[in-house]
């Protein structure tokens, strides 16, 4: 996979047009980041769904709930969510497909209602264990109901200051902290609390759990890029625990196969519910030919990831990401 080593620029010319303008990442005085900005803008977020996106009208949405509840509720209208306490935090949402999160994570501010709020307002009877979300394209997917009275699950209805995009749920969506994308429904219409519930996604063999790994990524340099002889360079990337380990507490860079470590400067961070990004200047060598660049977190509570990844409880660990560039000769 390539990534992107350019960023564009708008320059007037000298005809009064307005001309992209291509500046090489490696450029000193440029340094191209990757992620380069702590919050992603909308319209850079990633996007994953099993169908297309659906479209839905705010007027004729309604949001029932049923299954094993002490009072029955009229469904709920979007206003209905709007006028409950609110939340606004920021979190980090990683697709299970791709772990250590090249492509597939994104971070945002995002504001909602605390589930708990309303499945306190309906009273859930003893024998429910899960909470069952189903949604307009098909999808449904459940979590226990310990982690639906998290006061950190929330039914978002906004996302970095503007209406849910169509994209990522409108009207409403799941946050539940720690977990993959899998356990953060879009386009909900209905929510059943039950004593069991095999999901979309566990039907075909993913983890039903959906705990989030510790990870690191390089942003950059990307996969085959070119990095000038002599030059410096910015590495730079991101690390997210989803707090099971209490948060990353450091990042370092390797560009000997792991013999020996420099520290990155952690420039971004929020909670640990959001990703932290990090850079690392590094003097790169007068040779030239092949180099690998791995990077690795270490977490508040005193894990280090390793080559391979580690089984430590209460989540796993994952290896180090590593990045295959090529130091060359200026042109
Ligand atoms: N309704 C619905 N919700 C869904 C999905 C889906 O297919 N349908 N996919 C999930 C997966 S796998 C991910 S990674 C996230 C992606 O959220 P985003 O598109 O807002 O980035 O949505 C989750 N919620
Ligand atoms: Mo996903």
């Amino acid at each position: 996979m390539k990534r992107r080593t350019f960023i564009k620029l708008s320059v007037i010319s000298a005809a009064g047009m307005v001309l992209p303008l291509q500046l090489e990442a490696q450029a000193d005085d440029v340094p191209v980041l990757k992620p380069r900005t702590l919050i992603t803008p909308n319209e850079d977020f990633y996007i994953l769904q099993i169908k297309e996106p659906v479209v839905l009208d705010a007027a004729n949405w309604r949001l029932g709930i049923s299954g094993l509840v002490e009072n029955r509720i009229a469904p709920l209208r979007l206003e209905d969510i709007k006028a409950m306490e609110s939340v606004e935090t920021m979190r980090t949402l990683k697709c299970i497909g791709d772990p250590i999160g090249t492509e597939q994570m994104g971070n945002a501010m995002w504001k909602g209602a605390r589930l708990r709020d309303l499945l306190q307002k309906v009273g859930v009877k003893d024998e429910a264990k899960v909470v069952v979300f189903q949604c307009a394209d098909g999808y449904h997917t459940a979590i226990p109901l310990e982690d639906a009275m998290h006061e950190g699950t929330i039914l978002a209805y906004e996302m970095n200051g503007k209406p849910l995009p169509t994209d990522h749920g409108f009207p409403v969506r799941l946050l539940n902290p720690g977990h993959y994308g899998t356990k953060n429904p879009k386009w909900i219409v209905s929510i059943q609390l039950a004593k069991e519930h095999e999901s979309y996604w566990e039907k075909r063999g993913w983890d039903p759990v959906a705990n989030v790994k510790l990870a690191t990524v390089i942003g950059t340099p990307g996969t085959e890029e070119e990095i000038i002889a002599g030059s410096t360079y910015i590495v730079s990337g991101a690390a997210f625990d989803a707090g099971h380990h209490g948060g990353i507490n450091k990042v370092e860079v390797s560009i000997d196969y792991g013999e020996t470590w420099e520290e990155a400067e952690i420039w971004a961070k929020d909670t640990p519910l959001a990703w932290v990004l990090w850079k690392w200047k590094w003097q790169v060598p007068k040779r030239k030919g092949p180099v690998e660049i791995y990077a690795r977190a270490t977490t508040n509570s005193g894990i280090t990831q390793d080559e391979i990844g580690i089984p430590v409880e209460p989540v796993e660990v994952l290896g180090y990401h590593t990045v295959d560039a090529r130091i060359v000769e200026s042109k």
